[in-house]
């Protein structure tokens, strides 16, 4: 946001951030005499109505078909906020808050904070988000992965309790130039190791961005399209439960966009992911398939778990075969502070054999040569490090397991080069292949001072992994520009919100071309 526009919102906004430091509220939904600025976002049918202090919407056809409204929020401001929801219509739905922000024009979303509301309850969801550089804001609720259903929310509040940034005292933004005929970052390390981005399906259906994607990258992984909560049909699995209690239901649709660019296009793929303690459905665990019933035995889960892994690699091998070069077999398994196998439905219902028999699984169903993978983050800290070591040399021993994927969300403040290497270096030693599965890195603004610094420690971390290029099988970013980024306020990638490259572009670029 140029400075003059700042000032601007600032002078606008003073009333409200002197407010701040009294009483932390800014907003706080009133639905007594109307709708109160809220309205169904690309409405489709939706139609919103207010009773009893709060706000319905009903008749919407896609998510997004959902309760959102304008805030104008200062980018650099720490925003908590609450919400509650109440839907009548399922046992239970998950809701989530996210944001639409738009620069120049252009849209993107993050997801800040998620519930399960079930039937008839009330149900608080709350977060924080801190504003990134965007003109417009509209903070909406919507379900996810849940049939179209009626719903209320109440109680919308919007607080800054740290009061809000002065934007006279922002540094100024760096001006980024577009670039003609850009070098393409495949090219240059062709010889080292593939080179590619995380895509969402929704991307994957404009020309344009993919174009783009195509000239820089040669391999992708979807997003969010291949989780569970995408992949596993729960409608269906209900209905074939009551015949089969280890019965699953698949579908791709959410992944197909990518998977059709990818084929079509001659992108290779890597698959995103088998078993995560995130984003699956709790009643993936439950006796048919229905919310609040008790747990299936470790039995019914192991075979859901076969079912559910021979399904998609049996998908896979009829529509895209030979598309999927590997896997992310389990995702995130480590608990942080402990370096123990973390508490999840999947530990609870399975035992800690989950990760060994998911291995097995997809080494039987996977086509010969697709990579099988074990994928964390945070490997540079010595705690999850060790925990991370443990599990691989586990893994190492059934003999299933072909690599480990290092996600990589970084900040230029932390972890260190030393211990990104020292983690790179002591991970290599197992002598598995390896992958940085979603490499980003977050700055605290888009000032010239704050791009130099996180160029400087991306192109140290590419010299690092070529030095490695013979165990490294591919290096993926987590996003292709800063505000499609999960972490878009913090400018965390290598081209701006117009595609243009930063000097993180630069550095990743010379880092192979300097060779
Ligand atoms: O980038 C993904 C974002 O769109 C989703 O909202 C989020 C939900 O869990 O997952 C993000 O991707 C995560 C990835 O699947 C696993 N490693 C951490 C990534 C960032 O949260």
């Amino acid at each position: 946001m140029r400075k003059w526009m700042a000032l601007l919102l600032a002078l606008a906004l003073g009333g409200l951030a002197a407010h701040a430091e009294a009483d932390p509220t800014l907003y706080l939904s009133d639905f007594s005499t109307g709708t109160d600025g809220w309205y169904a976002r690309s409405m489709g049918q939706a139609v919103v109505s207010v009773e009893d202090g709060a706000l319905r919407i009903e008749g919407w056809t896609n998510d997004w078909n959902s309760p959102g409204r304008d805030f104008d929020l200062i980018p650099g401001g720490r925003y908590d906020f609450s919400v509650q929801v109440r839907q009548n219509q399922a046992d239970a739905a998950s809701f989530m808050v996210s944001v639409a922000h738009t620069v120049d024009g252009a849209e993107s979303y993050e997801n800040l904070a998620f519930a399960e509301a079930k039937r008839g309850e009330w149900t608080e969801l709350s977060g924080t988000y801190v504003a990134g550089d965007f003109s417009r804001f509209v903070l909406y609720v919507e379900t996810t992965g849940a049939p179209a259903l009626d719903f209320d929310i109440r109680d919308f509040r919007l607080a800054a309790p740290d009061g809000l940034p002065d934007p006279a005292s922002w540094p100024e933004p760096m001006a980024i130039e577009a670039v003609e005929d850009l070098p393409s970052l495949k090219a240059l390390y062709a010889d080292a190791f593939d080179i590619g981005t995380c895509a969402g399906g929704f991307m994957a259906m404009q020309d344009e961005p993919m174009a783009f994607v195509e000239s820089q990258f040669n391999i992708l992984t979807p997003e969010n399209e291949l989780k569970p909560d995408a992949v596993l049909d729960v409608g269906m699995s209900l209905v074939a439960a009551m015949e089969d209690e280890t019965a699953v239901a698949v579908r791709f649709n959410a992944a197909e966009p990518i998977l059709n660019y990818a084929r079509d296009h001659g992108l290779k793929v890597h698959g995103h992911v088998l078993v995560w303690h995130n984003q699956t459905p709790d009643v993936f665990f439950r006796e048919g398939y229905r919310s609040g019933a008790p747990l299936v035995s470790r039995e019914v889960m192991l075979a859901r778990l076969e079912n559910y892994i021979r399904q998609i690699m049996e998908y896979m091998e009829e529509h895209y075969p030979g598309l999927i070069v590997s896997w992310d077999v389990v995702n995130e398994a480590i608990d942080d502070s402990t370096g123990e196998l973390r508490d999840s439905m999947w530990l609870k219902v399975v035992g800690e054999d989950y990760l060994a028999r998911a291995f097995e699984f997809a080494r039987k169903y996977a086509p010969e040569g697709t990579l099988l993978y074990y994928n964390d983050y945070n490997t540079a800290y010595l705690n999850k490090q060790n925990g991370i070591v443990k599990l691989l040399e586990a893994l190492i021993a059934e003999g299933n397991i072909d690599g480990y994927g290092f996600q990589m969300h970084h900040a230029v403040a932390q972890p260190s080069l030393a211990q990104i290497t020292a983690s790179v270096e002591r991970i290599a030693r197992l002598g598995l292949r390896l992958r940085v599965s979603e490499l980003d890195i977050t700055v605290d603004d888009n000032s010239e001072d704050s791009f130099t610094r996180q160029a400087q420690l991306y192109g140290d971390i590419m010299r690092l992994l070529l030095a490695h290029a013979d165990q490294f099988e591919a290096v993926q970013f987590w996003g292709l520009t800063d505000n499609m980024s999960w972490r878009a306020s913090q400018y965390p990638l290598l081209f701006d919100a117009h595609r243009n490259p930063k000097p993180a572009f630069w550095a990743v670029a010379d880092a192979a071309a300097e060779r």
